[in-house]
Order: C-alpha cells, then sequence, then structure tokens
C-alpha cells in the first residue's frame, strides 16, 4: 500500500492508504511506472548504456526495420526484462533490441526497438498495454514511434501502402492512463516528425487510425461506421500507447501498414495470411523508410 496525501477542508493533510491499482498513472509511485523504471533500468544495464533517445515499437510487417537502423548493441528475449511478456501472435517475435545509430562523424545515438507488443485484446490490462513506451520513456527516450500493419478503408490504398497516422479514433471505450491525469492530445502525433518523413518520401498518404478492441476484425458495417466518425485506418493497437506516449512527455510519431482492405471495402474476407504476406511482400521497402525516418529524427 502506498500513502498519499489528501488535502482536507481545513488545509491539513491527512493520510489515506489507496490500494495500488487505483495510485494515477501521473504518480512516479503508481505500480506501472515502478515497473517500468524496474525494466528500464535492467535494459540499459544488459546494453550497457546511459540511456535512450527514441523508441521504436514494431508491427506487423515492420519487423525488418531493426536491421536496418544500425548497430545491435544488445538484443534480449523480452520475457527476461520485468514487465514483459512473451509475445501471442504469429509474426511478433518477443525481443528487445538496442541499436546504435547516427552520423559516424556525429554523436551516436540509442535506439530501443520494441518487438514485443502488448495488445489489450491479450486481456492483461491497459498498463501492460502502455509497459514498453512507458519503459522507453524512463530509459529516456523522447521520442516514441509507433507501428502497427492496419486494414485500409480507402480503396486508392493497396495492401502494402504505408501511411502516416495523423490522428487517432480510440475506440476501445479505455484509457491507458488513470486518476485525475488529464493530458492534452492536440497535436498528438507530431506534425515535425511528420515532415521528416515526407522529406524521405513526399508520396506518403496520411490518415486517421481507429483502434478497435479486437481481436476480431470489424464487420463491414463497423468499419463504415468507423469511415463516418472519420477513420481510415482500423487496427487493434497504437492509439492506447500514443495516449501512454504523450502522458510520459515524449513526442510521437505513428505509421501503419495497410496489410488488408478492411471487411466491406474490398469483396474478399480477410485472413491472418493475408496480413502475414502484405507484411513479408513490403518488408524491405518500409524497413528502409523507417529506417530512414528515424535516422533523421534522432539526429536533428
Ligand atoms: I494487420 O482490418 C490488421 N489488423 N481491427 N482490422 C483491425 N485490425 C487489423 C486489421 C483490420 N488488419
Amino acid at each position: 500500500m502506498t500513502e498519499h496525501s489528501a488535502p482536507t477542508g481545513g488545509g491539513m493533510s491527512q493520510h489515506i492508504t489507496a490500494a495500488p491499482e487505483t495510485i494515477p498513472t501521473n504518480d512516479p509511485e503508481a505500480p506501472a511506472n515502478r515497473l517500468a523504471a524496474e525494466a528500464a533500468s535492467a535494459l540499459l544495464e544488459r546494453a550497457g548504456v546511459d540511456s535512450i533517445d527514441l523508441a521504436c515499437t514494431l508491427g506487423s510487417g515492420w519487423s525488418q526495420a531493426a536491421d536496418r537502423l544500425g548497430e545491435t548493441v544488445c538484443e534480449i528475449d523480452a520475457a527476461e526484462i520485468p514487465g514483459f511478456h512473451a509475445s501471442a501472435v504469429s509474426g511478433h517475435s518477443g525481443t528487445l533490441r538496442i541499436v546504435r545509430t547516427g552520423d559516424d562523424d556525429g554523436p551516436a545515438h540509442h535506439v530501443l526497438v520494441v518487438a514485443a507488443r502488448t495488445h489489450y485484446y491479450e486481456g492483461r490490462g491497459v498498463d501492460a498495454v502502455a509497459h514498453g513506451v512507458r519503459t522507453a520513456a524512463a530509459a529516456g527516450a523522447k521520442t516514441m514511434v509507433l507501428t502497427n500493419g492496419c486494414g485500409g478503408l480507402r480503396e486508392e490504398w493497396a495492401p502494402g501502402t504505408a501511411v502516416l497516422i495523423s490522428d487517432h479514433l480510440n475506440l476501445t471505450a479505455t484509457s491507458s492512463l488513470r486518476g485525475a491525469h488529464f493530458v492534452d492530445m492536440t497535436d498528438l502525433y507530431s506534425a515535425r516528425i511528420r515532415g521528416i518523413a515526407h522529406e524521405v518520401d513526399p508520396s506518403l498518404p496520411e490518415g486517421v487510425y481507429a483502434q478497435f478492441p479486437g481481436p476480431h476484425y470489424e464487420t463491414p458495417a463497423e468499419v463504415r461506421m468507423a469511415g463516418t466518425l472519420g477513420a481510415d485506418l482500423v487496427g487493434m493497437s497504437t492509439a492506447l500507447e500514443a495516449i501512454a506516449a504523450r502522458a510520459a512527455g515524449m513526442e510521437v510519431f505513428g505509421i501503419s501498414l495497410v496489410t488488408n482492405q478492411a471487411a466491406g471495402i474490398s469483396p474478399q474476407p480477410l485472413s491472418h495470411q493475408e496480413v502475414i504476406d502484405a507484411g513479408r511482400e513490403a518488408a524491405p521497402r518500409i524497413s528502409t523508410l523507417l529506417a530512414e525516418i528515424i535516422t533523421r529524427t534522432v539526429t536533428s
């Protein structure tokens, strides 16, 4: 139990005892923040670095990007770091990697590559979903890069199209924050880093990403609803992580790989195999793209 000072009517301080899971997420003593601090220490110690500059979570289709970022300082089985779990989904490897990147002549920069995402649909709760982001922040990352594979609502976006996330709709009916932790979400997805991405590839489209809880895909009616609400992309990650990243003070960049057209957009049914295949086909191209965006961001 953690002691909290609560103001009373008379201006006196009264000690109340809060159940750990009710401590607001802006309190460093919240279990989620303590666990993230522990994970960050373990990670930095294993890597032998003082801090990281940027972290990137790899979603479906993006796993090759880590190899193009620079020299691997260390790669760790995620299950060996507090709070991380072996990944449940095929196509997700379950590792944490520290990579040294940047110009040969300039200072070294360190990137944490999280290939161990916990999805909301795994049922471990929102703190598990946000753990990678909070660990990155605790390890010093100023920037959080979130990638995913998702369904596209625009017919012109063939599977294999990369789309910059300009904003999101959180349709999970929950938050990664708790308590009186009110955080501004205006400009959540950094216009500055989207600008860097457009320097790398001016043709990159932008879109609004809707996070559904999953694990089922949407019905065609739900996809039409999402489109009416303003979504261009539908998926099962990213929004809750972006919220936690912004709350931790990080600059956020999101990029989606359209691995399939969302239900009802094309006449074909969705399949997990289609997702894997689209990712494999797009991997070399999008990995190079992401590595270039990250390298420029971390050195800018
Ligand atoms: I990959 O069509 C992938 N993830 N919700 N809908 C949702 N998540 C997805 C989809 C999709 N494709």
